[in-house]
């Protein structure tokens, strides 16, 4: 350790399943690194590239220091006093005029640790508000996984070292979960096969022994001719489908009828790739699938993950040491739900985080006259930016709990400087393995930044609430973490490093009974027929915007990347448009809204997909969401980005 440094245990907590341990190095008042923390048994020291890249955006002169507020169009710096007295007086009037379900409270997925629970506790303490239903994010795959096995649970990512096979269906670890390569590479390293399955060759192809590119959103298809082959061949784990497995008529009736070709044509893959999945399924078992966040973003999404759960089983891997069909983990799950508030106020409005922008603007009994934002940047990553923005413009208060000046702040009213993990104490959990890590105050926030717990107790103060509610840190965190110190983690355990939640399963499902009502896994019965989308002659590519290796979603610096976002596209259709690589397009979507890109040669890519990453700033010139309708998938209420339609031509 170099002299004058000291090195303090953190997690990262950028939204991603990785949740990394890290060590923070600080010389001076200021941490100089982020490291990977050996200790930590999933990520094992290593880190990504998003780190470094935080930790630079953490310094830049950009970041606010200072409470803001908007007054026509400029920001001027206010006290905390100040600031935190007119919320509380806009809060007030709101439900003295309207009621409590006048606030929204919107939380974003940028600072999701254990005492936001808190944020929402002191709205519940409120009347209760308006909050959100459905998500941006993963809520398809909790709600398809759960149909199949009951409440979703995931085998432990240390599962991987008993499987013969990976299977990356939708998901891109190598730019997304890069916590997870110690144990993908152990397994390559063990002659592990893995298969990618993804429309484009993602920065995993170079992880994979085998790419399957099917037409997006046709996934269910794949994952039903595989299985048709294995019953064809008489491969398939009898004793699970039988003993353990409801709806087996029904779903070998449907299967028996789609033709093997009507199956091949909707996914758009060939029969030899088909066979060889077939077997990789059942005589590379155990099969770990490791499903990402890729097939949520269809309307139909939960069709296209119960189909890949159905070939779990067909093929014997639930259930299995090494297999499994895994996708998420309960980020919330270890904490004393009971702190969220729900039961201290009536049932209140929800409204629609997949449609938040008409939502907003069809709400009049009561209207929204307060928003309250919180670690979220919806006017960029939500989808129809527009509406999303023109929603906000027309709410009276809107308060931003941030760290930039990002595209949603610019519809705001009243701007809260945020602290960064590594300056305040907490704890976080992962929607992407089983360990909880420990935040650590490892330096003081710069400027005027406060935590949001900080935060919110201040605020509190101005309430009749404030003595249920205005409480320490300490006491707050051995409230929300009672469920883990029940099950025997000591305290200091949990600030030493990172813990294993003591009763999360290595491998679930091993007994055979499932959380469904009847106790048996549930086939699924039905896929629907695709019909092709209504825009698909006039708008000819599916636009996916997918989750980049650089940055998490639109955490960036202002500027930052500014111009047009790069737009991949196969070689020879861009040439066939007369675009060459390198050269500006224009991409218009059914929104009516046009973008223009600078167009990027694949020779790999699908022609009837372009790639762009999502979370570019609208006023970086990027603002993908722009071009996305706002729509809401058939189950789970997520949001299918990836049914946006796109034309793209070459700019004269
Ligand atoms: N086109 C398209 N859009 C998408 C997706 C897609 O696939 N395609 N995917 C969607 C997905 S999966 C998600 S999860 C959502 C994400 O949607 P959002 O959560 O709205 O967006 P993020 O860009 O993750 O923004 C997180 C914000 O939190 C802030 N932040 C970071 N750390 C802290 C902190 O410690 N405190 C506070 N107060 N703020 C902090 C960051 O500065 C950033 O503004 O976007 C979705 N949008
Ligand atoms: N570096 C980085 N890390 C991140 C994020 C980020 O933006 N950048 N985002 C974070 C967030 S919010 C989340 S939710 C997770 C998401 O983690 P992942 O699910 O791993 O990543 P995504 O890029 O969202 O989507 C995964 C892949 O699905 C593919 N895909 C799209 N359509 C289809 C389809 O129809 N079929 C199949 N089989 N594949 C398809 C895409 O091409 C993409 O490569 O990652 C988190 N980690
Ligand atoms: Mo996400």
């Amino acid at each position: 350790m170099p002299t004058g440094e000291t090195q303090v245990v953190t997690t990262c907590t950028r939204d991603c399943p990785s949740a990394c341990g890290l060590i923070a190095h600080v010389q001076g008042g200021r941490v100089v690194k982020l490291s990977g923390n050996p200790a930590h048994p999933v990520n094992q020291g290593t880190v990504c590239r998003k780190v470094p890249a935080f930790l630079r955006r953490m310094h830049s002169p950009q970041r606010v220091l200072t409470p803001l507020r908007r007054r026509g169009g400029s920001w001027s710096p206010v006290s905390w006093k100040d600031a935190l007295d007119e919320m509380a007086e806009r809060l007030k009037d709101a439900v003295e005029r309207f009621g409590p379900e006048s606030i929204l409270y919107y939380m974003g997925f940028g600072e999701r640790t254990a005492l936001k629970l808190l944020n929402a506790r002191f709205f519940a303490l409120l009347g209760g508000v308006t909050t959100l239903r459905g998500t941006l994010c993963g809520g398809t795959g909790y709600a398809a996984q759960s149909q199949d096995f009951g409440p979703r649970v995931s085998h432990d990512p240390l599962d991987l070292a008993n499987a013969r096979t990976i299977v990356l269906w939708g998901r891109n670890p190598v730019a997304t979960q890069f916590g997870l390569m110690p144990q993908l590479r152990r397994a390559r390293d063990r002659g592990v096969k893995v298969v990618l399955i993804d429309p484009r060759a993602s920065e995993s192809a170079a992880l994979a022994n085998v790419h399957i590119r099917p037409r997006p959103g046709r996934d269910a298809f794949l994952a039903l001719a595989v299985a048709k082959r294995i019953l064809e061949q008489g491969w398939q784990d009898q004793e699970f489908l039988a003993l353990h497995a409801d709806n087996l008529e029904a779903y070998l009736d449907m299967l028996a009828r789609e033709p093997m070709d009507a199956l091949l044509a909707a996914c758009d893959v060939d029969a030899a790739t088909v066979d060889a999945l077939a077997c990789d399924y059942v005589q590379g078992r155990p099969t770990a699938t490791l499903l990402g966040w890729g097939l949520h973003r269809f309307t139909l999404g939960h069709e296209m993950i119960r189909a890949v759960d159905a070939l779990g089983a067909v093929s014997g891997n639930i259930g299995l040491a090494g297999g499994g069909v895994s996708q998420g983990f309960e980020e919330w799950g270890p904490y004393d739900q009971e702190v969220w508030g729900a039961d201290l106020h009536p049932p209140r409005r929800t409204f629609l985080m997949p449609q938040i922008g008409r939502e907003i603007l069809a709400a009049t009994d009561p209207p929204v006259a307060v928003a309250v934002i919180s670690a979220a940047n919806p006017v960029c990553m939500a989808p129809n930016s527009d509406l999303v923005a023109q929603a906000l413009d027309a709410v009276p208060f809107v308060v931003n709990m941030n760290l930039f000046l990002d595209d949603t702040a610019d519809h705001c009213d009243l701007f809260l400087p945020c602290a960064a993990f590594y300056e305040q104490r907490d704890l976080v959990a992962s929607y992407g393995h089983n360990m909880v890590g420990p935040l650590l105050r490892a330096v003081d926030p710069p400027g005027e930044c406060r935590s949001q717990f900080d935060i919110f107790m201040d605020l509190a103060t101005r309430f009749p609430f404030a003595d249920q509610f205005v409480h320490s840190e300490e006491l707050w965190l051995r409230r929300i973490l009672r469920p883990l110190l029940e099950k025997g983690v000591a305290w200091d355990e949990l600030w030493r490093g990172p813990v294993r939640i003591p009763d999360a399963p290595m491998v679930p499902w091993a007994d055979g009974r499932f959380d469904t009502p009847t106790g048996r896994f549930q086939l699924l019965t039905e896929v629907s027929a695709c019909a092709d989308c209504r825009d698909a002659a006039r708008y000819p590519f599916s636009l996916l915007t997918v989750g980049g290796a650089r940055y998490l979603c639109s955490e960036r610096e202002p500027g930052d990347g500014a111009g047009p976002a790069d737009l991949s596209m196969a070689s020879d259709v861009a040439l066939r448009l007369g675009i060459a690589d390198g050269s500006p397009a224009r991409m218009t979507s059914p929104l009516g809204s046009s973008l223009v890109v600078t167009v990027r040669h694949d020779a790999t890519l699908r022609p009837d997909v372009v790639v762009c990453e999502r979370g570019g700033w609208l006023k970086a010139g990027q603002g993908v969401n722009r071009l996305i309708p706002d729509m809401v998938s058939a189950v789970g209420q997520g949001t299918p980005y990836y049914e946006a339609r796109v034309d793209v031509e070459p700019l004269a």
